[in-house]
């Protein structure tokens, strides 16, 4: 399980090659495992999806899009304020837990050629409704997971959370995106978490589930007060979707992907990146 692999085509061969149960890994067993690896010794050959430059692509017909998209987080980090921010009601500042989950869907454009459909699961976050939550990840195929800037241990809990969204979507691996939300109160003198940490953890992230799974991770800042970068943040879960939607529609065979897709969200890896 953990040799070490001299150069990407041997890892990539021996991901491919690896499919033995045995060898299951969560999401947060790889956190573990490539969380002080440094950023410059990481595998640089990875190909990068071209997701923005997807906007650009005028060749395409129209395409649409409809997809589940689940908010996941720690309770009070702001999952629900964003949702109501992003369908432009206005900030209250009040705090009414999520029961279970609320639900809403929202149409937008991406591109000139992009119609897409969210449809947003917004989850109740206080560990009370831990079993309760998990019946609503079924079927996810995109995530939001929130952090509240000024509370380190909802972003510390990251792992626990992907893990959660992937055993229980019955799908495995989905693209991701990390908001790091109530950046307002940064203004205000609050110590918040910096953004490099949570950029660094993307940037790792990133670099393995590329690999693996065909999708990168990206990171945003947000004031769900003020509305900055709320649009953003869901358009940038958009745009990765379409992004995966379209490498995987190129991949000539499931078996032939550097991919899982089971029920059980595992992680196939048997290369450090490390050397
Ligand atoms: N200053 C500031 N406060 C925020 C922001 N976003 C949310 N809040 C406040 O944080 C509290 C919790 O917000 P919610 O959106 O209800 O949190 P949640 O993540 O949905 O919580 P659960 O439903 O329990 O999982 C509320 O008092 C919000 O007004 C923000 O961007 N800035
Ligand atoms: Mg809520």
């Amino acid at each position: 399980m953990n040799e070490q692999s001299d150069n990407n085509q041997s890892s990539r061969e021996s991901i491919e090659d690896t499919v033995d149960k045995e060898d299951e890994e969560s999401f947060h067993d790889l956190w573990e495992r490539i969380k002080d690896t440094q950023l410059s010794k990481l595998d640089e050959t990875v190909e990068l999806l071209e997701d923005e430059k997807i906007l650009l692509d005028d060749n395409r017909m129209e395409d649409v899009y409809t997809w589940k998209i689940v908010l996941i987080g720690e309770g009070a980090v702001g999952k629900t304020t964003l949702r109501r921010s992003f369908f432009g009601e206005n900030f209250t500042g009040e705090y009414l837990q999520t029961i279970g989950a609320d639900f809403a869907t929202k149409e937008d454009t991406i591109g000139s050629k992009n119609k897409v459909k969210f449809v947003i699961w917004d989850l109740a976050g206080q560990p009370r409704f831990k079993n309760i939550r998990k019946v609503f990840y079924t079927g996810a195929q995109g995530a939001i997971f929130v952090c509240d800037l000024t509370n380190q241990d909802s972003f510390n809990n990251i792992t626990q959370w992907i893990s959660e969204l992937w055993n229980n979507n019955n799908v495995g691996p989905i693209p991701f995106i990390v908001v790091g939300n109530k950046v307002d109160l940064r203004e205000e003198g609050v110590l918040t978490i910096s953004d490099k940490i949570i950029n660094e953890f993307t940037i790792k992230t990133s670099q393995e589930t590329l690999k693996r799974y065909g999708f990168g991770i990206k990171s945003i800042i947000t004031s769900a007060k003020t509305g900055y970068n709320v649009n953003k943040a869901f358009r940038s879960l958009a745009i990765q979707l379409i992004a995966h939607e379209r490498h995987l529609a190129k991949q000539p065979k499931q078996s032939e992907r550097p991919r899982v897709s089971t029920k059980d969200a595992v992680l196939k890896i048997d290369s450090p990146l490390e050397k």
